[in-house]
Order: C-alpha cells, then structure tokens, then sequence
C-alpha cells in the first residue's frame, strides 16, 4: 500500500512538473487561461461572435491570432462561431472595409490616428454590445488585435474601451549582428535564426514565429545581417534568401532591410573602385537597388557601418560620409527606400577623445544629407556602455533625421546570464534633457521628430535573439526585446509601465508575483552598473570578447581599445578629464548641459568619472573617501544581486518549474560573477589608491594575479 502510494506520488510529482514545463518559447504570447471566473465571464459575454472584414494576409493573420488567444485565455466555453449567443460582437478589420453605421460610431478617431495605428472602441447598437478594432490600415488592425489580447492577459476590464493609439516613430527595427556562416557577433543565444543555407525553399517555422512577435509589439523592420558587412548578402544567391524571408515577414508588417558594405563594387561587383562619386559606381548601385527592388517591391533600405573599426567607407577617398550616404540614398530613392547611416565612427590615426570623434563628422554637415538617409546614433559617445551620458549628436542636427541606436544584446552587461532589464537604461537616455532648443528638449522629442519637425524618424535595437529555444538565452532577457518595442513604439512610456505588462504577459497577473518581481527588474540594471563601472566607469570590460573584468589590459594595439585608457587610474586619482581643462568633450553639449558636466558640484555622481579625473580622497556627497565610496558601490552591486536571488527564490509557487530554474540558476551565475567584478576591479585600483578597503566590503577570494590569468577563448559573440 505503502509503496503503491509512493508511486502514485511519484507520478503525480512528475505529470505536474511536466504540466508546468514552459520552455519560454512563446515568450509574450503565453495567453494563460485568466483564472478569475467573474472576469472570464466579462469576455466570454462580451466576445459571443467574432465579425471579420476584410480578407487580406494580414486580416487572416488577425484573425488567427484572436481565436488562438481567445480559445486559450477562456478555455472550451469560448466558440467564435457559437450560434447561441445575444449577439454581441467584436468586429474588425480596417476603414475601407467596414459598414458605414460600424464608421459613424467611431466619430473622429480616424484623424487621430496614422497609417499604422489604431482604435479599440465599445459601443451599444439596437441593444446589443460591440467592440470594434480597426485602423487605417490593415496592419493597424493588426497591430490593435495584439493590443486588444493584451487587455485580457494583463485581466484588464473590456466593458468600455476606448482606445486610440499610433507608432510616435516610423523605422522601429531589429538590427540582427547575424553572420552568413551563422555565427552572431555579439550574440548570447545561440546561433543565428537565419538558416542560410536552407533557405530559400526551407522556411523554419521559426520566421513566422519572429515576425508574430515583432508585430505584436509594434517592429516594423528587420536587418537581416552584421553590420560589419559581407558584400555576398548582395548577390542573388543571397538576395533569393532574402526574398524568401521578406514574403514570410510582410503580412505582418515588417519589412527587410540588410547592411551594405561600401566596397561591395569592388568586391562583388568587379570595379576597380568604390568612389561614391564614380559614375560607375553609382551606377553599379543603382541597378544593384533596381535588382533588390525587382525581388522585394517593399525592400526597406540599407544599414552602412562605413570608416569606423576598418571598414570600408567614402573616406578611403577622400570623401566624407554625406558623399557616402547620397550615393546610397538617391539609389534607394525612386523606391522609397531609406538609408541608415551610423554615426558609430572613431579612427585610429585620430588621437582626439574617442567620445568626441563622431560629432564634428556629421554635426558641421547638418541638412546636407539627402531626405531618405536618417544618422543612426548609439544612445552614447563611447560604446553601450552599461551607463553613458547621453550622445551629443542628439538635438544638435535639426535639418537631419536622427534616430536611436540601442543594444538589447548584453555584450557590455555581461552577456545573457545576467538578469539586466534594459528598459531602465533606455528610458534614462529618452529622458535625458539636451536642452538644445532650451529645457524639455529631451531626447525622445528629437526621436519622434517633435523637437525639430523631422519628418523620417527611428529606433534601433541591436538584437538579443538567436536559436535557444527560449529566443534570448534567457528567458527574464525577452523583456528587453519587449521592451525595446514597446519604447519604439512610444519612447515616452515609463519602464516601470512595459515591465508590468511584460511580467504579466509572460508569466502571472499574481500581485505576490508582479510586485516583487518588478521591483527586482527595475533595480536591476543599477545593480549591474554597481558592480561593474560605478561613478562614472566605463569601457573597463576585458577586450575583444569583452566578457569579466579587464581594468588592467594595455597591450592593445590601439590606444582607445584599452581599459587603461577609459579609466585612468594614477596614484593621484581615477576618472576621464572631459571638461575644459581634458579632452573638452563637454562643449560638444548645450551649454546648459556641458555647465553641469563640467561643475564637480553640480554634476551627477553616476557620471563622474565619465567626466572628471579625481583624487582618491576626495569627499562625494555622503562625506565618503571616492575609494570607500566605489569600494561600498562594488559591494552594493554584489549585495543587489543576492537580493535578486533572495526574491526570485520566494516565487517558486507562481512560476513554471522550467523557468523558475533557467532563472534562478543563472541569477546565480550572475551573483559568482558580480564578485569577480568587484574584486578583481577593486584589486587593481587599489595598486592605485593605496588604501585599505572600507568596512562593509568583503574581502577578495582570489589575488589580482588570479583574475588577470583568467583567459576565454571561446567566449560567445567574439
Ligand atoms: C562594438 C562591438 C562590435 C560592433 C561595433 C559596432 O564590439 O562588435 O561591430 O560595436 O557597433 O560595440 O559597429
């Protein structure tokens, strides 16, 4: 009897677990069954019949999406094509193909919105109850079904909508750092989801899957490949792959893009030359754009990395990058295309502070740039750091589209083991004041085209996402691809806002879930910025795969691509002199802003040493030495940690067991490797400080010499 029990427990224990594995892979889209009964009541009387108009890709798409959605948030009782019902309806589909009396109840909220946008409306006819989803398009309807099943995951009322809503930016893309071999640089994930040599007549299911995802959080855009560029992408071979993803990808409003290597027409294209102003070479580009357009009447345009780390570009001959970027624009043009030209540009002949290399290339040229390219700007001077002041070039080009750069993929921010929601640091780089059209001018504004009425507008985020089953690695780490979207879609939204909807998406509307698990989220990236470059510290990672500690490193060939050379560490002091009396990057700011910067009392300590060189010894605002003070920073990093730990342990109960255990162990990952941080960093410049740790620090483990041989190889994303 005994051991009949055990059996039966042993089996119970195992068909639970089994029934509570999720491997993460429907990431956003979980669509749980909403448990609270009365609730479920509201949508099941509210959603009797579903009413299509329209039958484009895209519509059925819309379609498919709320009866898989409604079929498994209100389980068996939900039928779409039930007859027993009072005939309250939810209708959708876009204005062109609705009845003038669905048109007439939704008054002016056409003009409110644009191509993409959309409303979600109640309203009562002849006694019954409706909700209408539409848009101007059909891919705003789209776009509305998405947001309408949100409303339900996240237990929201659907009783009196009224909800309109548009994109305040038009390029919302995804920049993949994706290889033709499949390897992704800088990528944590796996491999590249482009099966390349499969392709074209191999469609994975997975593309569908992507491009689901995207749209349900407003991207609409890929770039396929690294910018680091191999010319081959663009030979038909290639382009026939292209086309294949681009035709999977279009219903669902997501157009491809690809990156362009500037010496393609030496190098694919048999000229002896890529002089963008070469009649041959622009006319190579020109019918290179004809052909990509013959395949891919929606091609979306090209990414160029051009003169920055050894690649190719105009200044090969003695052209600069307005040269470069027109040639590719009036291409591109007759098409509608766009080009993006990074701003990501230092030279190693050029001895001037790196953080101050870009600006004079591209701010002097302002309104110069033909109408179709758009500056794609890293949100800081330096390189994704895990904290940077925001980039000078914000706000100060107001004849000029200028559009956002970020990185979701964790190449500074310890890679996709560390639980780091990134939305945090975004919001901290679209709030950040340029002041360049006096106070309020944030940097959101010059985004969405507000600040100086720009019309081409844009965000990108370098991806996270690779062939793990769970998409990033990790699968805390979708929030930051969900919420590069959702800030893409409207760079005003709070992090706080996109990380409770998230959670609540992905995981549990439990509020002994969301709580703690928010605030955990929201801290989480301070905790990162703690225990690797606090005050200030930047670009101190070990080089090449820039994974751990490597403050010490100096043997690099080029001076900016040593960590010596970022933090400065001397027996007087540490930190990078960019006021007047250093490098002067300041005055690259507005006035107003370069002030503060350059004001020891006014400036933020979270930037101080981006911006001063300072003694040891000198008292930050809570009386503390600037080495107690960082020594106390690695340490709280590292205590940060282990409260993540310490909160992620209590929600064994709300969470799947999969996921609970991919997350819980990689925060531990995390925690071992917050240590290392601090102790290898604190270590090193105390050779500099000479002076005793403070009390509250732990001590290290392991010497300096230790931390220095630790050597990676095979380090991921190299
Ligand atoms: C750096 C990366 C490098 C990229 C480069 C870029 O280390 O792999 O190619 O940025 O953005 O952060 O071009």
């Amino acid at each position: 009897m005994f051991k009949k029990n055990i059996f039966f427990l042993a089996f119970l224990i195992v068909f639970c677990n089994n029934l509570l594995a999720n491997d993460g892979y429907h990431l956003w889209l979980q669509y749980s069954y909403v448990e609270n009964a009365s609730l479920r009541q509201e949508y099941l009387t509210a959603l009797e019949k579903l009413s299509t108009s329209g039958n484009s890709e895209t519509i059925k798409i819309a379609s498919k999406e709320l009866n898989r959605g409604l079929s498994s948030m209100l389980g068996p009782e939900f039928s779409s094509t039930s007859t027993n019902n009072n005939g309250n309806t939810l209708i959708f589909g876009a204005k062109a193909n609705l009845s003038e009396d669905v048109i007439l109840q939704l008054g002016n909220a056409f003009n409110e919105i644009n191509e993409e946008g959309y409303i979600i409306k109640s309203y009562s006819l002849k006694g019954k109850n409706h909700i209408i989803i539409t848009g101007n398009s059909d891919i705003g309807v789209l776009y509305g079904v998405y947001n309408f099943l949100k409303l339900l995951q996240t237990n929201k009322s659907i009783e009196k909508l009224n909800i309109i809503d548009s994109p305040k930016i038009k390029v919302r893309i995804l920049n993949h750092w994706d290889n033709l071999d499949r390897t992704v640089e800088r990528g944590y994930a796996g491999f590249s989801i482009w099966d390349w040599h499969r392709l074209p007549d191999y469609l994975d299911p997975r593309y569908t899957d992507y491009a689901r995802a995207n749209a349900s959080v407003g991207i609409n855009g890929t770039v396929l490949n690294n910018v680091n560029a191999n010319a081959l992408i663009l030979t038909p071979q290639y382009l026939e792959k292209v086309e294949a993803l681009a035709n999977v990808f279009r219903p669902y409003g997501i157009k491809v893009y690809l990156t362009a290597r500037f010496s393609a027409p030496i190098e694919i294209g048999g000229l002896k030359t890529a002089d963008p102003l070469d009649a041959d070479v622009i006319n190579w580009w020109k019918e290179k754009t004809k052909e990509i357009y013959n395949r891919i009447p929606d091609f979306g345009g090209f990414v160029v990395k051009a003169n920055s780390e050894g690649q190719p570009g105009p200044q090969d001959y003695d052209r600069n990058h307005v040269d470069g970027a027109n040639l590719l624009a009036t291409a591109v043009a007759p098409f509608n295309g766009i080009i993006m030209w990074r701003a990501f540009v230092y030279s190693e002949h050029d001895t001037t502070d790196r953080a101050k290399q870009a600006y004079p290339e591209f701010v002097p040229y302002d309104g110069q740039f033909k109408d179709n390219v758009i500056i794609q700007v890293k949100n800081g001077a330096i390189d994704f750091q895990p904290r940077e002041p925001f980039h000078p070039m914000f706000g100060a080009m107001p004849k000029t589209p200028i559009m956002m750069e970020f990185q979701i993929t964790q190449e500074y921010l310890g890679f996709s083991t560390h639980t780091i929601f990134l939305p945090t640091m975004y919001e901290e780089t679209l709030q950040a004041d340029t002041y360049r059209k006096g106070k309020g001018s944030i940097v959101a504004k010059d985004l969405d085209g507000t600040l100086h009425n720009k019309r081409l507008t844009g965000m990108a985020g370098v991806s996270n996402i690779g062939n793990d089953i769970n998409w990033t690695g990790n699968p805390m780490l979708q929030a930051n691809w969900y919420g590069y979207g959702r800030l893409a879609w409207d760079p005003y939204l709070s992090a706080e806002s996109i990380a409770d909807e998230w959670l609540r998406l992905t995981f549990s509307n439990n509020k002994k879930f969301i709580e703690p698990v928010k605030e955990m989220l929201l801290n989480s990236r301070e905790a990162a910025v703690n225990y690797m470059t606090p005050l200030g510290l930047h670009h101190i990672m070990d080089t090449g795969h820039h994974y751990g500690p490597g403050p010490w490193v100096s043997n690099l060939s080029r001076p900016e691509w040593n960590p010596i050379y970022y933090h400065k560490a001397d027996s007087l002091g540490i930190g990078f002199d960019r006021t007047s009396t250093g490098s002067n990057a300041t005055e690259q700011y507005a006035p107003e802003v370069a002030n503060v910067f350059n004001d020891l009392n006014s400036i933020s300590e979270k930037n101080l040493l981006w911006f001063h060189h300072v003694p040891w010894d000198y008292k930050l605002k809570n009386g503390k030495t600037l080495w107690d003070a960082m020594a106390l920073k690695y340490q709280e990093g590292v205590d940060q940690v282990a409260s993540m730990i310490t909160t992620w342990n209590q929600m064994e109960s709300y969470v799947d067991a999969e996921r609970y255990n991919n997350i819980k162990m990689l925060l531990n990952i995390q925690y071992k490797e917050a240590k290392w941080w601090r102790d290898a960093c604190l270590l090193y410049f105390q050779q500099y400080s000479n002076m005793p740790l403070p009390e509250g620090v732990e001590k290290p483990t392991q010497t300096l010499e230790y931390f220095q041989s630790l050597e990676f190889p095979f380090a991921p994303g190299n």
